[in-house]
């Protein structure tokens, strides 16, 4: 009865809450009607509101300051000037796209004109006309076009007009200006005052109008998401949550009334488990580290500290450079032209032409220039400070088409022996061996790896931080393998692949515990084993590894705390164990990845129902306490809530403001506390702005069925025959993804039927790993679902069991199954790790579906 009862209220408080979500809805579709047809007023138009950086209705965009933590390069402030009182100052240092914006309403299809006065200086003054940015502009943000640029300085006030045009159904625009552009940065200092927009019937001759169009895909705050999917989240995880309570209920009830243990025992591990055990990591870490990259590559770089900085080289001979390569140190945090790379002419004059210039790039990819020169000296001189070069190379191209290595000696430089030794030209040919003349995932960063082993390198160096929208755990763990064995691709991704590996042997502990049998232990180690997306996402140097590892980890102990009973254990403390062990993965998992803090939401619900049933245990008497006299709730609830605190709170709080700590070598005068509180707010604001599309982007619901696979690599730079391919792809063994989702069902069926708790664990820990994504409204990937993958395998190899088990279909079908799945993996195998293989392979036998691009 009881239980009915709860019931009845949790269905009276979920309705209560749709209820409240439709009054919500209505009231703001009232109130985006009423505000419809608002004037153009622009707030505080003359800047006279406000003081310093605080712009009354004026927000602010800084690019290097919102994106890459930069906050010198640019300052936007009010100052007060003769020309008419308060104004907003944009100074730019250096090239970026800071502007002011408000919001304003519009009509759809109309022209308005802007105009306002300014006073600017040096804009893009530097920069030779062909890498000027956007200057000095006004557009709306996120918009396709922008209006004219102003550059250079005016001594005396102007008055700028400009116009633009809405497109159909626009109601509002943010209306920006600045100085840069979106991929258009520029530099100087510009004084704003005085914005009015009018709307206008037409567009004087000669003027012409930009189009206040934007991306589609916004660059605004992400809009929540809607009520369908609000509706759809709490229908999933209250149908979740339901199905475990009862089914627990339930379980622990009968299990009772038959005499049954109420604690699951878990098998004890013998040499049988751990032959297995060294098999599979021992033929998972063969086919993982294969290939993985280079042990080598050019590390000691040339950063110039000012202009003129140069270096002079000569080959053996005058030789005819047809291709040079060289690879950058970490960029600057600019794009404009770093070196330029001149060649000594023929004619005996001893005079330089200059071929190409290096910006910033990126971050330890060998990039190649195919300008053919020549000469006996190349010299190579720096425009700016900031971008550190690795190596350069030469090369030549023999009569058949080859190229051959050219041998350099450095014949002069213009190094200070006081500068430190990463400011010696020199440092630019002193590791010629790793020069080659194409380039490959093996020697260089692909994907989201210009991210986190350019991380890693800066905290073991100390320099200041530049992936900062994850917490620092995974760059931490990432930077062990680069102490291991350097600064190269097989050290920066080496523990990623490795927690890649450790996932496989947790499946087949993890699967003992949930089925007892080795065989279904085996399974679900295999099935993971031979995932497309944990071989490709892991050997990839990015932080999903760690983040897939620590989450397995957590429902690894409460799963113990979960299908055992606290107060059965003598002496109490040792029940308190597995949740101590969950405790600290929490912890690291949460200092990883934010994603991991979902997983604290399925822990949590695994407590309190395992501590509810207890307390049911307790009251219905199906089970007495281990100390009669002593109370449950006082001496076993209340002590283990107060360790949770500490395990769940105190634990994971220290080690997530400790893994900050490579954070101070670059911020001396901040404190640790401080450094974690900005990084917090930056995060939280990054993901909820993060709507950007990306063509590789894909939406929660198509995870499941692998529809839209990630393309991390292409080989574009390889040295690729012809007809030949090679690719890196992440996705889904379709055979074990889409086998997954069709044994969802009929894994909650045998739950049911069977009164099994311990399968409620991986339900559990699917649900809070993917539905979440249902509520989010950021850009997502494919990879995003991989969290999720270990509990779907556990519910194939549920279902699979039972189906043995019932006599439904015999072991061989199992045998198939997994054969089948191996069969997949072998073809798949070369477009999960970039090997070569024929373009005709790929399109006729592995792309099965149009979006399948790779
Ligand atoms: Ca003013
Ligand atoms: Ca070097």
């Amino acid at each position: 009865m009881k239980n009915k009862n709860s019931e009845k209220k949790r269905n009276r408080s979920q309705r209560l809450g749709l209820a409240v979500l439709a009054v919500t809805a209505l009231l703001m579709l009232t109130f985006s009607a009423c505000s419809e047809g608002g004037s153009t007023e622009l707030e505080n138009s003359g800047f006279e509101s406000g003081s310093g950086a605080s712009i009354d209705g004026w927000s602010q965009y800084n690019y290097k300051k919102d994106y890459e933590g930069n906050t010198d390069c640019t300052q936007i402030t009010l100052t007060s000037m003769e020309f008419s009182g308060q104004c907003v100052r944009i100074v730019s240092q250096d090239q970026n796209d800071a502007r002011i914006y408000q919001e304003i309403q519009v009509q759809p299809e109309s022209n308005y004109c802007v105009k306002f006065d300014t006073l600017y200086e040096n804009i893009d003054a530097d920069v030779p006309e062909t890498e000027r940015g956007a200057g000095l502009n006004v557009s709306v943000k996120d918009g396709l076009e922008r209006s004219g640029s102003l550059y250079g300085s005016v001594s005396e006030w102007q008055t700028v007009t400009v116009y633009f045009k809405t497109v159909a159904d626009q109601k509002s625009v943010e209306l920006t200006i600045g100085i840069g552009g979106y991929g258009a940065e520029s530099s100087g200092t510009a004084y704003i005052d005085n914005v009015r927009i009018e709307k206008v019937d037409s567009v004087p001759e000669g003027e012409v109008a930009f189009s206040a169009a934007v991306s589609s895909s916004g660059g605004q705050d992400a809009p929540s998401a809607s009520i369908w999917m609000k509706l759809l989240f709490l229908l999933l995880a209250g149908g979740v949550i339901a199905f475990v309570i009862v089914v627990s209920l339930k379980a622990d009830k009968e299990n009772a009334a038959k005499n049954n243990p109420l604690s699951q025992k878990n098998p004890l591990l013998n040499k049988k488990d751990f032959i297995i055990l060294i098999v599979l990591v021992v033929v998972c870490s063969v086919m993982s580290f294969y290939k993985l990259g280079n042990a080598y590559a050019a590390s000691s770089y040339w950063k110039a500290s000012e202009a003129g900085e140069y270096v002079i080289v000569e080959f053996d001979q005058t030789e005819t450079v047809a291709r040079t390569v060289y690879s950058n140190n970490i960029p600057a945090n600019n794009n404009a032209v770093s070196y330029t790379v001149y060649y000594e002419t023929e004619d005996g004059s001893g005079e330089y032409e200059s071929v190409f210039s290096i910006k910033a790039g990126a971050f330890f990819e060998w990039e190649h220039v195919d300008s053919s020169f020549t000469t006996r000296r190349v010299k190579i001189v720096s425009t700016r400070s900031g971008l550190g070069v690795n190596e350069m190379g030469f090369f030549r191209k023999n009569d058949s088409g080859e190229y051959e290595k050219l041998n350099v000696t450095v014949a002069e430089t213009s190094y200070n022996k006081e500068l430190n030794e990463n400011h010696n030209p020199a440092m630019l040919f002193d590791e010629q061996d790793t020069v080659e003349p194409y380039s490959s995932y093996m020697s260089s960063t692909y994907f989201d790896e210009i991210y986190f082993p350019r991380t890693a390198y800066e905290h073991i160096h100390g320099y200041p931080v530049y992936e900062i929208t994850h917490p620092p755990m995974g760059k931490i763990l990432m930077s062990i393998g680069i102490r291991i064995f350097g600064m190269n691709p097989f050290g920066w991704r080496f523990m990623g692949t490795l927690f890649g590996v450790a996932l496989v042997p947790l499946m087949y502990l993890l699967g003992l515990k949930l089925f007892k049998k080795r065989i279904y232990a085996f399974t679900a180690a295999f099935l993971m084993m031979f995932d497309f997306m944990r071989l490709a996402q892991t050997r990839l140097a990015t932080i999903d590894s760690y983040s897939a590892f620590f989450i397995l980890c957590m429902y690894y102990f409460m799963y113990d705390y979960f299908s055992q009973k606290s107060y059965e254990k003598k002496p109490f403390w040792k029940s308190l164990l597995p949740l101590l062990f969950c405790g600290i993965m929490f912890g690291l998992g949460a200092s990883t990845k934010w994603v991991c803090l979902y997983a604290g939401v399925g822990l949590a619900f695994l407590f309190f129902l395992a501590k509810y049933l207890e307390a049911d245990d307790i009251a219905s008497g199906r089970a007495l306490p281990a100390n009669k006299e002593k109370s449950w709730f006082t001496h076993n609830f209340i002590p283990t809530c107060c360790a949770c605190v500490v395990f769940f709170i105190v634990i994971p709080a220290a080690i997530y403001i400790l893994s900050y700590i490579p954070y101070m070598a670059p911020s001396p005068d901040k404190s640790l506390i401080d450094i974690v509180l900005d990084n917090q707010t930056y995060m939280f604001n990054y993901h909820s702005g993060l709507t950007e599309g990306h063509p590789y982007g894909s939406a929660w619901y198509t995870w499941p069925i692998n529809m839209r696979p990630i393309y991390y690599y292409s080989g574009s730079n390889a040295n690729l025959a012809e007809g030949m391919s090679t690719s890196i792809v992440s996705m889904g063994n379709p055979l074990i993804w889409w086998t997954g989702l069709a044994c969802i069902f009929p894994a909650a069926f045998y739950a049911w039927k069977k009164r099994d708790k311990g399968i409620l664990v991986a339900f559990v820990g699917y649900a809070a790993q993917f539905l979440p994504w249902i509520l989010v409204t950021r850009v997502a990937f494919i990879y995003h679902y991989f969290t999720a993958v270990p509990f779907m395998i556990f519910m194939i190899v549920y279902v699979i069991k039972n189906l043995i088990e019932d006599g439904v279909i015999s072991k061989h079908v199992l045998w198939i199954y997994l054969a089948l799945v191996l069969v997949l993996f072998i073809m798949f195998y070369p477009v999960l790790t970039g090997r070569e293989v024929s373009r005709s392979y790929i399109d006729n036998f592995l792309r099965w579906f149009s979006t399948w691009s790779f």
